[in-house]
């Protein structure tokens, strides 16, 4: 009934129907047009149908449930299959708290999460990984001189959204994975923070490779987002971010919570056995933590640990 496009269809605009209500069509949205769909200048078709979505990737604008702002909720994309999490090794310095957050969003949408380093060529990428032993997360290096054929091997024949702070490099990356793309791509200025080159999520159709057969797949590009808030996700399901840790829980008392004033919460054992990282358990503590409206909340993404974590 949606039949998809090939790369040799038009491009088609298309406006929301009267009929479609407050129902907002986003990137990733698989539709059904009516009218003029041939794609020739000034024509105008109109969405008069939203599919059933795959998938919905959420973030809140704030992790604090107990107040309006914090449950203000943003739809980031629809049928992605996977969340490219992409982190710069330096300028700006990865946040593993960040990028836990991408994975509870990832694992809570039912989107495969793919860790995508940049800057590679500034700084190295053994402290990142080694947070993330316990957890098989794939991964890609990048640098800008590096060959991007594994990258398009895990991007072939699905949907794949970007997500990451400003400036560390999204849009350079789908330049060069999509050269007629034309991106605009910011400087990041002197304290580290991008400028928010990009204000919208573009999908964009990846080339065909002459060594690959199939579907090459879909990239979206997105806007850096300062934080990933998680108010749209439940306190237990935040603990599906954290595979290493879940295992241990079957071991809490009943109604655990899991913070660290429960006192017999399985998961400290866990950790003090060694079969996680400890910053692992604190990192997912303060998620609980900033859930309930403690914690730092002008950084609620830097752990202890990270470059200029100032401890
Ligand atoms: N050294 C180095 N610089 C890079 C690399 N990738 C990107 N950059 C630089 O980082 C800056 C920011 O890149 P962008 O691609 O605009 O970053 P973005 O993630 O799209 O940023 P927003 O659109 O604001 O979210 C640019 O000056 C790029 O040239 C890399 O692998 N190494
Ligand atoms: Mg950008």
């Amino acid at each position: 009934m949606f039949p998809d496009a090939g790369p040799d269809d038009p491009t088609v605009t298309a406006m929301r129907a009267r009929e479609l209500g407050r129902k907002s069509v986003v990137v990733g949205d698989r539709v059904s047009l009516v009218g003029d769909t041939s794609g020739a200048p000034g024509a105008l078709a109109r969405i008069v149908r939203i599919a059933e979505r795959r998938s919905v990737l959420r973030r809140t604008a704030e992790d604090d449930a107990t107040t309006a702002e914090g449950r203000l909720e943003r739809v980031v994309v629809a049928n992605a299959d996977q969340l490219v999490i992409v982190s710069a090794l330096a300028d700006p310095p990865p946040r593993t708290g960040f990028i836990d957050r991408c994975l509870v969003a990832a694992y809570d949408a039912d989107i495969e999460p793919l860790l995508c380093l940049t800057k590679a060529d500034l700084a190295g990428p053994e402290a990142v990984l080694g947070y993330y032993t316990e957890l098989e997360l794939p991964y890609v290096l990048i640098r800008p001189d590096s060959d991007l054929a594994a990258l398009r091997a895990l991007l072939a024949g699905r949907v794949s959204v970007l997500v990451g702070h400003s400036g560390v490099g999204k849009s350079t990356l789908v330049n060069r994975l999509v050269p007629e793309a034309d991106r605009a791509v910011g400087t990041v200025s002197a304290i580290g923070r991008g400028r928010h080159t990009s204000t919208s999520a573009v999908a964009l159709r990846l080339p065909p490779q002459p060594d690959a057969d199939g579907d090459p797949g879909w990239i979206i590009d997105t806007p850096g987002v300062r934080s990933f808030g998680l108010a749209h996700v439940s306190a237990e399901s935040l603990l599906h971010g954290f595979p290493d840790l879940v295992e241990a829980t079957v071991d809490c008392p009943a109604n655990c919570q899991h913070t660290a004033e429960e006192a017999d919460c399985a998961l400290d054992a866990w950790v003090a056995g060694g079969k996680a990282d400890p910053r692992r358990l604190a990192s997912y503590r303060r998620l609980l933590a900033s859930r309930s409206g403690e914690g730092d909340p002008r950084e609620p993404e830097r752990n202890p640990g990270d470059p200029l974590a100032g401890s």
